[in-house]
């Protein structure tokens, strides 16, 4: 029998059964298991042709070019911009992702950090649990349904941002770079026309180099000290100093965060705020997803081993592969 290829994972994944899945059905390393990951990399990365990852962990340009046999990377998640474009174009790897199926449970979190944001339910239940009920009053804080919700970056996961507004009696209004043809929803020329518009503003864009600090003070002045902000795509959409500094100075009225710029690691000033709930970015952490996800992620590997190309390309990817 000819020998099974040699796939290389970067570290844990973000579903415990799916490491037990590729060690079980793949000849897999696990590379943050290695004792040394920087010298085994030197030693043994001209052995692997598959490389597994998360949007998280990523592909550096250093990891990808000590695999000179690469053909195909399987990533677990929606995000790449952790994914060293150029190194891995340069090496003609195809790299498969997981869109689409996590859209509802990351626009269901988005929900819960805004409806979080304006009644304080974290901070509710940490005031029942202190037993201050008996004695001390809760705040009265901010109605939800009813107000104005901006999308910034309406995508699969905007567009469910969206219908979930509905339920609340929201008005929708989104910015992208251009206006979508199939969109009911009202579209703002500039985020920053959004901001003064809208009483929450949500983030659903892309990361990576488009879309770095788009939200920054400017922009969170123009929210307003009745606006709210909430992010469930990326850290670095926002920045996070000046989100910190509106919050500490209440030219915002509060925000929801799943996502910073240097996880695991908020800027320590945010764990000092009432206004600001945090979440360790959970919004795709349910079974039913995180399962969806791992099963794209085995399909796509599966595929690029019998095939040379995913189920799911990502779009430089597919570009590169027909050009
Ligand atoms: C993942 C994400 O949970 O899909 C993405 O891009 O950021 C999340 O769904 C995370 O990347 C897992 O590592």
């Amino acid at each position: 029998a000819t020998p099974r290829p040699r796939v290389l994972q970067i570290g844990k994944m973000p579903l415990p059964a799916l490491d037990a899945d590729l060690a079980q059905e793949f000849d897999t390393t696990v590379l943050s298991a290695q004792a040394d990951p920087q010298q085994f990399l030197a030693d043994h990365g001209s052995e692997f042709s598959y490389l597994v990852t998360s949007a998280s962990m990523g592909a550096s340009a250093s990891v990808i070019q000590a695999l000179p046999a690469l053909r195909g990377i399987s990533s677990f998640g929606v995000g790449f911009d952790a994914l060293d474009q150029d190194a891995i174009l340069a090496q003609s790897a195809r790299v498969g992702y997981t869109p689409g199926v996590l859209d509802d449970c990351v626009a269901d979190l988005a929900f819960a950090l805004l409806l979080d944001s304006a009644r304080r339910l974290a901070a509710a239940d940490r005031f029942v649990r202190a037993g201050l009920w008996p004695t001390e009053r809760f705040g009265v804080y901010t109605r939800a349904s009813g107000k104005r919700l901006g999308i910034l970056g309406m995508g699969r996961i905007g567009r469910q941002v969206a219908r979930r507004a509905s339920g609340f009696d929201m008005e929708v209004a989104y910015h992208n770079r251009r206006p979508l043809s199939d969109s009911p929803h009202r579209y703002m020329e500039s985020l920053q026309a959004l901001a003064e518009w809208c009483d929450f503003l949500v983030i659903t864009a892309a990361g990576g180099d488009d879309t770095r600090h788009l939200v920054n003070a400017k922009v969170l002045q123009a929210l307003g000290p009745k606006g709210f902000l909430i992010n469930v795509a990326r850290g670095s959409v926002v920045d996070e100093a000046a989100l910190l500094d509106a919050l500490q100075h209440q030219r915002i009225a509060g925000a929801g965060l799943d996502v910073f710029e240097d996880e695991p690691r908020p800027l320590p000033g945010l764990l000092q705020q009432d206004n600001v709930v945090l979440a360790p970015h959970i919004a795709s952490g349910t079974q039913e997803t995180r399962r969806a996800m791992a099963d794209l992620v085995l399909a796509n590997l599966r595929s690029l081993i019998a095939d040379g190309q995913p189920l799911q390309e990502v779009p430089w990817s597919q570009a590169a592969a027909q050009a």
